[in-house]
């Protein structure tokens, strides 16, 4: 076979090889494999040497020919080849704008704590501090410096969650003076211990009972308490303040009415109704026809509560109220079991 024909069958040979090459990397392979330093087009150049003189032009214009036709198909190939692995990525990476975009589910704060919220902004803007205090609280501020005898009631383990020292005696242990507060006075009284009056100060936070759980209570909720102790504080100081905050809180078309009523760490003691918002005051089943809802409870700090906290009563008064936030929760938005506010049902939580 002359040194031409074999130039030829290279050529055709490396051409079809070209066509075939799926992708990029495959013709590089090819582009070695013929023109690379030992490719096979380079190893016939280099017997070129060995021709005559007469043979040479002849040789020398195939062999160039061939070389230029090689790298042209290389190069188109090449392209072709770029522009396929463009359109492929292009297609894999498009985006859909046309697809509808995810359903988002955002959340809001609790009715619990959007209550409490707004409480706490209506006593910010009356000068009162917030005050906060533990969970687990000691007998003598939950009970026995609120003016609770040693037989109250309210001191029974029936009715208290009491705390056991597992330290001693494990969980036959004896029972210590550790409770789970029953309501956020203790906060303030650990307040009085610290501070001298002038004492305005609003006490949220949750609180325990040992109760079943049923349309109306809780053994775990919240409550808002709030203490003012200055001179010259009287019933008629407690009376517009609270007159105010339930207009705040429910609209200022409600009336307020004072229930005379007994707390061990208040005297004179009160409970406070609100005008029905559903009937106004008229009647209906939202306030069992009697035209008015219970909201909260308050009077003036016992003496003795003072006596326990180092404050003269002589020169000091002070009143104190509290309500449940559940309850008010209850009342404002129809809800008619308590159990529902803990229940986790999402429609509580979502935002619509
Ligand atoms: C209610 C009634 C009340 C108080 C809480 C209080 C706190 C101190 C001294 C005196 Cl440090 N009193 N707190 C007073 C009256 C009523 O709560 O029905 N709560 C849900």
């Amino acid at each position: 076979m002359s040194i031409i024909t074999e130039l030829e069958s290279l050529r055709d040979s490396a051409l079809e090889r070209i066509s075939q090459a799926a992708d990029l990397a495959a013709l590089d392979a090819v582009r070695v494999d013929v023109l690379g330093k030992k490719g096979s087009l380079t190893g016939v150049l280099r017997g070129l040497g060995a021709l005559s003189a007469e043979e040479r032009p002849a040789v020398g214009k195939v062999s160039n020919e061939v070389r230029a036709a090689l790298e042209q198909a290389l190069e188109e190939r090449k392209a072709l080849l770029a522009e396929a692995a463009l359109s492929a990525r292009v297609a894999a990476d498009a985006v859909d704008v046309t697809l509808p975009g995810r359903k988002r589910l955002p959340g809001r704060a609790h009715l619990i704590n959007q209550i409490t919220a707004e409480v706490v902004d209506i006593f910010t803007g009356l000068g009162y501090a917030i005050a906060e205090g533990p969970e687990a609280e000691l007998d003598y501020y939950n009970f026995t410096a609120l003016n609770h005898p040693p037989t109250h009631p309210a001191r029974s383990a029936t009715d208290t969650f009491y705390v056991r020292d597992l330290s001693e005696g494990g969980a036959s242990g004896p029972i210590t003076d550790v409770l789970l507060r029953t309501h956020t006075s203790p906060v303030q009284v650990r307040v009085l211990e610290q501070q001298k009056p002038p004492v305005y100060v609003l006490a949220p936070g949750r609180v325990y009972r040992r109760d079943i759980a049923d349309p109306s209570h809780l053994p775990q909720f919240h409550q808002i308490e709030g203490l003012v102790v200055d001179e010259g504080i009287t019933f008629g100081d407690l009376k517009g303040t609270l007159d105010y905050v339930c207009k705040e809180l429910f609209g200022k078309d409600r009336k307020t009415r004072f229930r005379p009523h007994f707390f061990p760490f208040t005297e004179p003691s009160a409970e406070v109704d609100v005008s029905c918002g559903i009937c106004a005051g008229s009647g209906c089943r939202f306030c069992k026809y009697t035209g008015w809802q219970e909201i909260l409870g308050c009077g003036m700090v016992d003496p003795n509560v003072f006596g326990y906290v180092d404050i003269d009563p002589e020169v000091y008064t002070g009143f104190a109220f509290g309500m449940g936030v559940e309850r008010i929760a209850a009342l404002r938005y129809d809800i008619p079991d308590l159990r529902m506010l803990v229940e986790g049902d999402m429609r509580f939580l979502r935002q619509f």
